[in-house]
C-alpha cells in the first residue's frame, strides 16, 4: 500500500500516556480510534528501536550527514552519534555532502577504518543521490547532522518533495529556515526517510566508560588480541587497539574521540558516586 492510498488522521494521544510517562514518537506504530474524522491514539506498539537524538521510534538506519566544508565537520559529535546508533542496534551510514566544494577526503579517511558504509554526494549537483537512495531502500532512515550540512537539500532530491532549506549563515544568526517538525516521507523504491532538526551537541549516556570500546567496531574487532582482559585500550601494555591506532589502521580522529569520550564517561561516574 502506498502512502497516498492511506488515510491520514489528525490524532490526539490519550491522557493515559502522560500518566504512564510515555510520549508518542515519530515512527511509532499505534492503534487509533476514529470518531467524527478525528483520531485518538489508544495504544502504542512496542518499539523496535528508539533513538533519543533525533527522537524517533522504529528507525533502522541513521544517515549521518556531514559537509566536506561549510560547516566544518564535528568529528566528536559524529562519533557520539555513531555510538548512540550502535547502542540502539541501528545501522549507521556516513554521508559526505557538498563534494562540489571539497572532495571530503578528510572525513572519508577518518571513517574508512570503521567499516561503515560511506556515501559521497552533492545535493547541489544531484550527484551520488541515487546511490544514497539505494543504500536506504526498504529501510526507515533518519537523517541527522549539524545544521547547514544539507539534510533537507538531500531529502528534497531523493523524495522529490520541496523541503525548506537555508543558508548556513542565516541559521546561525537568525535561526531561520530550520526544520521545525519531523515527518516520515515515503521513498518511491520503498522505505521511509525523515528530516530532523540539526543540533550541535549531545551528551552520551547509558554506557560505562569501560564498555565504550564495544561501540567502536574497529576497536571491538581487535580487542580480543589485547594482552589483558578488561583492557580499555588506553595505557595497557600489549594493547592491540593502541597498536592499530599507532600503525594508522585506526584513524587518529576516531581514537582521539574514543579517549575524550572515555574521560568524560569516567568523570560522570566518579561525580555520581
Ligand atoms: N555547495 C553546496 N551547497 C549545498 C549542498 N547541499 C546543500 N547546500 C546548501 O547548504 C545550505 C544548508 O542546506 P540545508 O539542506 O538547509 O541543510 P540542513 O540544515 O542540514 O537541512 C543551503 O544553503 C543549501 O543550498 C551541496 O551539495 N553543495
Ligand atoms: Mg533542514
Ligand atoms: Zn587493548
Amino acid at each position: 500500500m502506498k502512502a497516498s492510498d492511506r488515510c491520514v488522521y489528525e490524532c490526539k494521544a490519550r491522557g493515559i500516556f502522560r500518566k504512564l510517562g510515555i510520549t508518542p514518537m515519530i515512527g511509532d506504530f499505534v492503534e487509533v480510534e476514529v470518531k467524527n474524522g478525528k483520531g485518538n491514539i489508544t495504544a502504542i506498539q512496542p518499539r523496535k528501536t528508539s533513538l533519543i537524538r533525533p527522537a524517533a521510534a522504529n528507525v533502522d538506519m541513521l544517515v549521518l550527514v556531514a559537509a566536506s566544508k561549510e560547516p566544518e565537520p564535528n568529528f566528536l559529535l559524529l562519533d557520539k552519534m555513531l555510538v548512540h546508533a550502535e547502542m540502539n542496534g541501528i545501522e549507521p551510514v556516513i554521508c559526505i555532502n557538498k563534494t562540489d566544494i571539497d572532495d571530503g577526503k578528510k572525513i572519508y579517511d577518518a571513517y574508512k577504518c570503521t567499516g561503515y558504509e560511506i556515501v559521497k554526494v552533492s545535493a547541489l549537483r544531484n550527484e551520488g543521490t541515487a546511490e544514497l537512495e539505494e543504500v536506504i531502500c526498504g529501510r526507515t532512515a533518519a537523517f541527522a547532522g549539524l545544521s547547514g550540512v544539507g539534510k533537507s537539500s538531500l531529502l528534497s532530491r531523493i523524495t522529490g518533495n520541496n523541503l525548506q532549506t537555508g543558508a548556513v549563515s542565516d541559521k546561525i544568526h537568525r535561526g531561520r529556515h530550520t526544520t521545525r517538525h519531523v515527518e516520515l516521507m515515503e521513498l518511491e523504491g520503498g522505505g521511509y526517510v525523515m528530516d530532523t532538526p540539526g543540533f550541535s551537541s549531545m551528551e552520551l549516556t547509558g554506557v560505562r566508560a569501560e564498555e565504550l570500546w564495544r561501540y567502536f567496531p574497529e576497536m571491538a574487532k581487535r580487542a580480543g588480541e589485547c594482552r589483558f582482559r578488561g583492557c580499555v585500550h588506553i595505557n595497557e601494555p600489549d594493547c592491540a587497539v593502541k597498536a592499530a591506532a599507532e600503525a594508522g589502521e585506526i584513524s587518529t580522529s576516531r581514537y582521539q574521540s574514543y579517549r575524550d569520550l572515555y574521560d568524560t564517561l569516567k568523570d560522570i561516574k566518579e561525580w555520581k558516586n
